[in-house]
């Protein structure tokens, strides 16, 4: 029998998470777990500060736990105003998550990276799995660490953590914070409101994206795979599509042909900049049969549909 622990299950990724392990293991089966819980949360919730090791270890261990799903991170343009808060928290977090899980005999941990791994000296088209990682942002020096750390608890400890870099994620159940990528979700809540969208991003700034859906399931099969399978033990590429501020605009002026952007770069800009513009990410693809579902005019569709239900605008 599993019991799942997640970490920052309030964020982003985490409630959306959260539902589809509940799904899998048994709502009893699963605790959420962060500084502060969300509104009509259904389920096992504890108050968790991740930076506390002792108190991360007692939850591990009184549980007994046995998958940790670690989500706990500042992202990339909140995380420059404050660099070295960010470069304590997301270390301290993940050396308190895999210290507890080792000295516990945990079976397996999640740790997500990021395409913020990646700098400025790479290819920006289909970038490879093994290139240099000179990261821009502290979130990105971070994540590229702890790779390395997974990487050394797994060739060291024996302990099986598994991590695929997110593009940026885009889904309706709940609102990014702190990330260059999160314009690509607020775009859709102005969309269906047909309130005009003002970009922090210039028109043509292509970056990788990836729908929800995706991003959980591609997590959800990673986890699976038999551990043969693991070939890359820092963490794998993740490819959902690609798009720019523009290409977006145009897809979901498909649905809404009133709906206005215009564009007001800022300091998020240079940190886009540094980025892919697009994953090769054929090495999930061989080691655990990763592909990817959606397109941008899929997504959008559902993005639209959904938010259009979340703020009661469905025509009757
Ligand atoms: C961010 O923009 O910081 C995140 C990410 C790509 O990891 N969404």
């Amino acid at each position: 029998m599993e019991k799942i622990l997640i970490t920052g299950a309030s964020g982003q990724l985490g409630v959306v998470l959260t539902k589809a392990l509940q799904k899998k293991y048994g709502i009893q089966n699963v605790i959420a777990s962060d500084i502060s819980i969300s509104d009509n949360y259904d389920g096992v919730f504890e108050i968790l500060d991740a930076t506390n090791f002792d108190a991360v270890n007692y939850c591990i261990s009184k549980n007994k736990i046995t998958q940790v799903y670690h989500l706990v991170a500042i992202l990339s343009a909140k995380g420059e105003s404050n660099p070295l808060n960010t470069w304590n928290i997301n270390m301290n977090t993940l050396f308190n998550v895999f210290e507890s899980s080792r000295l516990n005999g945990v079976k397996k941990v999640f740790y997500p990276s990021s395409i913020a791994v990646f700098g400025e000296d790479i290819e920006y088209i289909n970038t490879p799995q093994f290139p240099n990682l000179t990261p821009l942002t502290v979130y990105g020096m971070s994540k590229a660490a702890g790779e390395n750390w997974a990487n050394y608890y797994y060739k060291k400890y024996g302990l099986d953590i598994r991590s695929v870099r997110y593009p940026g994620v885009i889904g309706y159940q709940s609102l990014p914070g702190g990330g260059t990528t999160d314009y690509a979700v607020s775009i859709y809540h102005n969309a269906v409101k047909n309130e005009r969208f003002d970009c922090f991003l210039e028109p043509s700034t292509t970056l990788p994206m990836i729908f929800m859906e995706d991003a959980i399931r591609a997590t959800l099969e990673l986890m699976a795979a038999p551990k043969e399978n693991i070939k890359v033990r820092t963490s794998y590429n993740l490819s959902g599509m690609s798009f720019s501020p523009m290409q977006i605009y145009e897809s979901i002026k498909k649905i809404n042909p009133d709906f206005k952007i215009t564009y007001t770069p800022d300091f998020r800009q240079e940190i886009a900049n540094s980025w892919p513009k697009s994953i090769d990410d054929s090495q999930a693809r061989e080691d655990w049969g990763w592909q990817p579902k959606y397109n941008l005019d899929t997504m959008s569709a559902e993005m639209m549909k959904n938010l259009k239900k979340y703020y009661n605008l469905v025509s009757v």
